[in-house]
């Protein structure tokens, strides 16, 4: 069980200032714990421009890269570690598309959100991304290995 436990997927979410100030941590908090994913980090801080363009390292090339990194900085953002079967992927399918315009309704960014410079959460797009974006956000002490008491009844 725990050795299990230690090889479980983990993915690192974020929900963007816009989220944080628009009083929404609470309601995507709730759609990941409601499934069944384990929280496993979470923290709030206010990350700097050079570590919102470190975490966006692959888009700059990208138009908007400065006004994403602008706003990715401009104000608290919750920085979280999920656990769970398939996390990443089905985190993914949680969040929605990119572009809230074609994010499905009951997804986190169809329901919440309606342009893509303000679509309120970010999570990892694959397993490598996932393992660079936690090192980045989180130190190993930061996380939190433990059983919840739901969990036998998830898996
Ligand atoms: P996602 O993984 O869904 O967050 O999407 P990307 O990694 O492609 O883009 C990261 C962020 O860049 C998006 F969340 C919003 C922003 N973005 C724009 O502002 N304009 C675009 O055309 C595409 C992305």
């Amino acid at each position: 069980q725990e050795a299990h436990a230690a090889e479980m997927e983990r993915t690192f979410i974020a929900i963007k200032p816009d989220g944080v100030q628009r009083g929404l941590i609470a309601e995507i908090i709730a759609r990941f714990e409601r499934k069944g994913f384990k929280l496993v980090g979470i923290k709030i801080l206010v990350p700097s421009k050079e570590f919102a363009e470190k975490h966006y390292h692959d888009l700059k090339e990208r138009p908007f890269f400065n006004g994403l990194c602008e706003f990715l900085s401009s104000g608290p953002v919750i920085a979280m570690v999920w656990e769970g079967e398939g996390v990443i992927k089905y985190g993914r399918k949680l969040i929605g598309a990119t572009d809230p315009q074609k994010s499905e309704p009951g997804t986190i960014r169809g329901d919440l959100a309606v342009v893509v410079g303000r679509n309120i959460i970010h999570g990892s797009d694959g397993p490598e991304t996932a393992k660079d974006e936690i090192n980045l956000w989180f130190k190993p002490e930061e996380l939190v290995n433990y059983t919840h008491n739901a969990e036998k009844w998830i898996y």
